[in-house]
């Protein structure tokens, strides 16, 4: 870390010393510090979870279909906790709650944030890396907030963030200012900027697919998949927020297309695959749907779904023009 940058010790140095004095950023440094709190909480309930007794499901299936994790509730219900008391937040959407979570139109309540927190839900029981991620848009002067509110496109985001609760804990947060990277600090119950200016690196060293889905892909998104099998090793966590985590530190393509029988894929387009555009082309790289780019996309529901691939532009290009045929 350069002397310059050790000035920004806590995250909250450097969200005010970054953001303190324009207008655009006003109030981002208070949504950015409760969702600091609200994943320094999940990732306590997360070392500990066997030890409270709070692994396994809820019993109850989510607006996806999905079974709900203890933690998956818990996550929800603490980040929503943290942002309301924020006092910046209009309305959240959230992967685990059906409808548009509004919060109020008040004087300074200038964001909408789209969350997935706990992303991983099948690596909780098995002490594997898994993650919160967050997109952030600011809301229209004068707007009323409502549902349509959430139907934002990505492009417009002002910030992404995402925490990954593995062998470190670690919250990775980009604006149009950059990428950067702090690591929580548990003693201090502090997030410290240990990752500055994160880019890319050029080289792409793996790709990250669930290859036992090959047999559902049409041809040409197998052929992708082959050139990425021909050229790099493979690595696959199962958590998106750790696949993606490591590709952005190491150099990789992660991919979760869609196939014949399912052509929207598995990730959901507004806090999965949005925010996590937004990180990575920020920090160089690139992120398509396989037709277009993930930021371009103009949402019709709050949870649709979309195909990813994602990571170092050159393969996320090539990739997708295989897919097309090409
Ligand atoms: P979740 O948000 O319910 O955890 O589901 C999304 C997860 C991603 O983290 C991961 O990339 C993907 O599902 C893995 O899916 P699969 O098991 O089909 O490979
Ligand atoms: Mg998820």
């Amino acid at each position: 870390m350069s002397t310059t940058r050790s000035l920004y010790e806590t995250l909250a140095d450097f969200a005010v010393s970054t953001w303190g004095n324009n207008k655009d950023y006003d109030g981002l440094d208070a949504v950015i510090m409760a969702l600091a709190e609200g994943a320094r909480l999940v990732q306590s309930k997360v070392e500990a979870a066997a030890l409270a007794g709070v692994l396994g499901s809820t019993g109850d299936i989510n607006v996806q279909g999905e079974v709900v994790q203890i933690l998956d509730t818990f996550a929800s219900d603490a980040f929503v906790s943290v942002l309301k008391g924020s006092g910046r937040v209009a309305a959240i959407g959230c992967e685990e709650i059906e409808g548009t979570v509004v919060l109020g139109d008040g004087a300074g309540q200038d964001y909408i944030v789209q969350m997935d927190p706990l992303d991983g839900s099948s690596n909780i029981d098995v002490a594997i890396s898994i993650g919160s991620i967050f997109g952030i848009w600011k809301r229209d002067p004068g707007e009323a907030i409502g549902d349509a509110s959430l139907l934002r496109p990505g492009r417009e985001q002002v910030a992404a963030v995402y925490t990954v609760y593995g062998s470190s804990t670690m919250m990775v947060l980009a604006t149009r200012d950059g990428v950067q990277g702090f690591t929580l600090n548990r003693p201090e119950k502090m997030f410290q900027l240990t990752h500055p200016d994160i880019r890319i690196p050029d080289e792409v060293s793996c790709y990250s697919t669930n290859e036992g889905n090959f047999n559902t892909l049409d041809g040409a998104t197998q052929m992708a998949v082959l050139a990425l099998r021909e050229s790099y090793s493979l690595r696959y966590v199962g958590s998106l927020v750790a696949d993606f985590h490591r590709n952005l530190l190491k150099g990789g393509i992660f991919m979760y297309p869609g196939n014949p029988g399912s052509p929207e894929g598995k990730l959901r387009l507004m806090y999965e695959s949005n925010p996590l555009a937004f990180v990575a082309e920020q920090a160089g790289g690139a992120a398509s749907s396989g037709e277009q780019r993930i930021l371009d996309i103009q949402p019709e529901r709050p949870h649709q779904r979309t195909p990813l691939i994602i990571g170092n532009r050159d393969a996320v290009e090539q990739t997708v023009a295989i897919m097309k045929g090409g």
